[in-house]
């Protein structure tokens, strides 16, 4: 027998053991929730649009100190920061357990995300390189400079509560902006526990402006303060392809730079050739892992005619038997979905795959996998005889739809006909293929992988999508030149002044 883990107590031990003040997490009338048992942990004080001013004004005040903080000091508090997650890495991913329902493994491979980024960002700190450009014209020199931006507005998901405020917040900081973040409304806890980590690093760090990294639990007035507020230089936002709709266009409209990191409706194809073990073990966690819920999930499944009879029946295997259960009690591999909407979202679209022909393995509520107040449910597999109706669209739960192809063309045009491209993958021994499938004729996502599944990317990548996911690119290689102003300087050493394309303009 497990013992029963009172949410609640176990909480405030968390919030207390990482030094988050009781009064920031009581006394309020915004209720927070945990998936675990569907019951409310407490009620905030929620920020008003009027306190989103004030603490974007005090962000702009710090951007103007911190931006002339030489860069790799400011890489020590990145650095600092990853210090203080290091000691705070379990504590931290059992609260994302609590408030998003994720596995233990999942929590701490999200907080092991965040120390990834800030070691990345400390290096970075010391490689803002700009280029220098051969000029046209003697004695001169022309070069390219990077420049601090302002302040960054970071809105972030429920279901990486925590990686994503990091990604954004470490780039950021060395980058010499500051921030201001609207959490989701289903996580201010892990917001809070991520601000009093970073508020230890800036104590330790010593002199820092007030107001580097600033957190704004609220609703929706306060995500529009931030998207509107004219000192807010970014808003790098990730959520549903709804939103980005609408934070898209108000940020363009005031010329704004956005990050935008929406839905995915990600896809993988298994070919004839393919290691079988190995895609049933990728296809397995890319789909059913963090119950369906990542950007990055696995939704649509293309196998080659040749392998359906062997794979299918073997995934189906796994979705009848992956454990289910209370990730703070048990050693299950799939936890509770977010909430009540969810789950009437994956009824939907099975409902909706039925009518469309779809032959449904699992899909069930798993009653006795916790209390009545939460969702937990076994992951889906759907045969479905074409891809129509729900399989065109992202439905945010463990919903894997699988199909037969003959013709590996016909099966990347599949792939490439729905409005999201975040990532895929392709499972094949056959290089021709493999190379096929990365090369311009094939996948048209952000992130294509071969042999391996389509979520848990690592940070030294650039994260993001095209199309409706939005054409953002978070985290590694260059995302940082997003966060950063570029300056062009063109010197002139001579003692001439010629115009640049020949041009003369002589004034006597
Ligand atoms: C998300 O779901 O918003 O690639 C982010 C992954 C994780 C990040 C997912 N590294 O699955």
């Amino acid at each position: 027998m497990t013992k029963t883990v009172d949410v609640r107590e176990e909480t405030a031990r968390i919030l207390d053991t990482l030094g988050v003040a009781h009064s920031s997490w009581t006394g309020g009338d915004m209720p927070s929730y945990s998936p675990v048992n569907g019951e409310e942990i407490t009620r905030l004080k929620a920020a008003s649009a009027a306190d989103a001013g004030r603490i974007i004004e005090t962000a702009d005040e710090a951007f103007k100190a911190w931006r002339t903080v030489p860069a790799p000091r400011r890489g020590e508090l990145v650095r600092l920061l990853g210090e203080e997650l290091r000691a705070a890495k379990a504590d931290l991913g059992r609260l994302v357990s609590i408030e998003v329902g994720k596995i233990e493994p999942e929590g701490l491979g999200e907080v092991q995300e965040m120390i990834d980024i800030c070691d990345f960002a400390v290096g970075l700190s010391r490689q803002l390189y700009g280029l220098t450009i051969a000029t046209e014209r003697p004695g001169h020199r022309m070069m390219e400079t990077w420049h601090p931006l302002g302040v960054v507005g970071v809105i972030s998901a429920f279901n990486f509560p925590v990686a994503v405020w990091s990604w954004n917040t470490a780039l950021a900081l060395v980058c010499g902006n500051t921030v201001v973040w609207k959490p989701s409304e289903k996580t201010p806890l892990t917001a809070l526990a991520c601000q009093a980590i970073l508020d230890r690093a800036i104590a330790r760090f010593g002199e820092a402006p007030k107001g580097l990294s600033q957190v704004l639990i609220g609703g929706r007035d306060v995500g529009e303060a931030l998207v509107d507020h004219p000192k807010v230089a970014l808003v790098s936002a990730t959520g549903s392809t709804r939103m980005g709709c609408e934070v898209g266009p108000r940020l363009a409209r005031r010329f704004a730079r956005s990050i935008l990191e929406l839905g995915g409706n990600n896809a993988g194809i298994v070919c004839p050739s393919a290691d079988l073990d190995m895609a049933l073990r990728a296809i397995a966690f890319g789909a059913m892992g963090t119950a369906g819920q990542r950007c990055t999930t696995l939704r649509r499944l293309f196998v080659h005619e040749s392998v359906y009879g062997d794979l299918v029946p073997r995934l189906k295997k796994a979705y009848e038997s992956v454990s289910i259960g209370n990730p703070l009690e048990t050693s299950a591999l799939v936890g509770p979905l977010i909430d009540k909407g969810a789950y009437e979202n994956m009824l939907k679209a099975l409902e909706a795959a039925k009518t469309a022909g779809g032959n449904i393995t699992g899909g069930s509520r798993v009653p006795d996998a916790g209390k009545e107040t939460a969702y937990y449910v076994r992951p889906a597999l759907v045969e479905m005889p074409e891809q129509t109706g729900p399989v065109l669209e992202e439905t945010f739960a463990p919903i894997l739809y699988v199909m037969k192809y003959s013709d590996l063309d016909e099966a990347i045009a599949q792939h490439n006909a729905v409005a999201a491209g975040l990532s895929s993958s392709i499972f094949t021994l056959d290089m021709r293929e493999a190379e096929h499938f990365l090369s311009a004729e094939g996948s048209d996502c952000g992130i294509t992988n071969v042999n391996i599944g389509t979520s848990g990317a690592e940070i030294g990548g650039a994260f993001g999508g095209e199309k409706e996911t939005g054409g953002g690119r978070e985290s590694g290689s260059d995302a940082w030149k997003a966060y950063m102003r570029r300056a062009t300087n063109t010197v002139n050493y001579s003692t001439a002044l010629p115009l640049a394309q020949g041009v003369s303009f002589d004034i006597e």
